[in-house]
């Protein structure tokens, strides 16, 4: 099922030498000379090697393991085998010129059970990884959650449980004593919202819970853990670049209605409001503060409402909400998109001009705060590889427009600083399984050959003009 259909009625390497194909012709925009070029990835997502290392299970791996729950059946059981070929994929991040790369730390590599006895083979991984990214000159930007909680904290009640925070911040403690010397950049937590939403409210994500209070929990408790493990980070170490990153977009009626507009205005503080106003601004939404108040301790809006470097913002499109007394999430629904709007194969709205209006009430009701895309990008269904070059010109046009807002929203005022692509490599899709593709670089999942598209060729010309 997809992530829209579900709320309706309910709710390198070698790149220079490989052959890669010429960028289509996709107009290149103009961005500022220093701004920040990377590309991301998430440590499920592609790193297989579930039980190599000392790794126990992941949420993620109870879920794709029950019958069901993926599309295409498939797991991130061994995803692009990122954990033993990862110098491959940093040839690629470097064959594209990219300076940066967000990757995620699996948790339960670090504390297989969660909490308590530290991994020190785990920790030896990301050594690895960081170490291979320096060496390559590529910054490490490091995410230490993108939805992989410890099976063990689940079976403790995972993010319902108000534990997880202090559960996080010892993590993030972990993490920064070891790597921090070598990493600057920290973004704390992946798309809280979308991990509350999909994996909490609606249950098509793990861990598969559903309802509107484990929704209310889980997402409390996030913004109490990025929070605490914000203030972590800094005790641990000074210097560092610390930020977290939402998943934001602009939240539109679908017909012309008062009701749809009232359920617009509802989604927009569940999908936007519900992150940004706490940090910002210590506060929830008043929409739904009657629905976090039963949870909200004396301190807590003080503790989550952090200073934070920069702002990791991830954008795909519009969503078009109307009104549905029976959708679990404050009674909206997905409604229809309006004729003739552009669709990625996932069925997702194409819309640069959102960047513009995500990036324009940043800067108009939160301060304006230093900001990065730190995913963008579309799911397409590519042609096989021919002549070792994947042909993708929808996704790099994708790309084109998207860049193209960003220098838009620069122009008008906004405090972009750079751009990073999602993703890397086509990986396991979340519920979609791997069917569903995303990557600049295409991934045959039997062989493990990673082969260029167009859109990575055409990030790579981006980049090269902008040096
Ligand atoms: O693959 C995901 C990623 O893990 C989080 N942001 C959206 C991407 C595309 O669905």
């Amino acid at each position: 099922m997809r992530r829209r259909d579900v709320l309706i009625g309910t709710a390198g390497l070698l790149a220079g030498a490989l052959p890669v194909p010429r960028a289509q012709a996709q107009p290149v925009p103009t961005l500022p000379r220093d701004f920040l070029w990377g590309a991301s990835t998430s440590a499920y997502q592609i790193e297989g090697a579930v039980k190599e290392g000392g790794r126990k299970p992941s949420i993620w791996d109870t879920f794709s393991h029950t019958p069901g729950r993926i599309a295409d059946g498939t797991t991130g059981d061994v995803a692009c085998d990122h954990y033993h070929r990862y110098p491959e994929d940093i040839g690629l991040l470097t064959g594209a010129g990219f300076e940066a790369y967000r990757f995620s730390i699996a948790w339960p590599r670090i504390l297989p059970d969660g909490t308590g006895v530290v991994n020190d083979a785990g920790l030896d991984f990301y050594d690895r990884l960081v170490d291979a990214l320096l060496a390559a000159g590529v910054a490490p930007w490091a995410c230490p959650y993108h939805w992989d909680l410890p099976q063990a904290l689940q079976d403790r009640g995972g993010w319902t449980n108000r534990e997880s925070a202090d559960w996080f911040a010892d993590y993030v403690r972990v993490v920064v004593a070891r790597l921090g010397d070598r990493v600057p950049n920290w973004v704390m937590l992946n798309e809280p919202n979308v991990h509350a939403i999909f994996g909490h409210a609606v249950g098509i994500h793990a861990p598969g819970l559903t309802g509107f209070p484990n929704y209310v929990s889980a997402q409390h408790h996030m913004n109490l853990a990025q929070g605490r493990g914000l203030v972590a980070a800094r005790a641990e170490r000074s210097g560092l670049t610390l930020g977290t990153v939402f998943s934001l977009q602009p939240i539109r009626p679908a017909s012309t209605s008062e009701a749809d507009r009232a359920a617009a205005a509802r989604f927009d503080a569940i999908w936007n409001r519900i992150n940004l106003d706490p940090l910002f601004h210590g506060r929830y939404p008043e929409l739904f503060a009657a629905d976090f108040e039963p949870l909200v301790k004396v301190g807590d809006l003080a503790a989550i409402q952090q200073p934070v470097d920069l702002l990791g913002v991830n954008y795909y499109g519009p969503s078009y909400m109307k009104d549905d007394p029976g959708g679990v999430l404050g009674g909206t629904g997905y409604g229809a998109l309006p004729p003739g709007m552009p669709v990625t194969a996932l069925g997702w709205p194409i819309d640069p001009e959102g960047l513009v209006e995500v990036l324009g009430d940043l800067r108009s009701n939160y301060g304006n705060p230093v900001t990065y895309v730190t995913e963008n990008g579309a799911c397409y269904d590519d042609p096989a590889p021919k002549d070792g070059v994947v042909d993708d010109p929808k996704r790099a046009a994708f790309i084109a427009s998207h860049l193209a807002a960003a220098a838009r929203a620069i122009e008008a005022g906004a405090n972009l600083k750079g751009y990073f692509a999602w993703s890397l490599l086509d990986n396991f899709e979340w519920a979609e399984g791997e069917a569903k593709r995303f990557g600049i670089v295409a991934v045959d999942f039997e062989t493990q050959v990673r082969t260029p598209k167009t859109s990575y060729r055409y990030l790579k010309d981006v980049i090269a003009q902008h040096r």
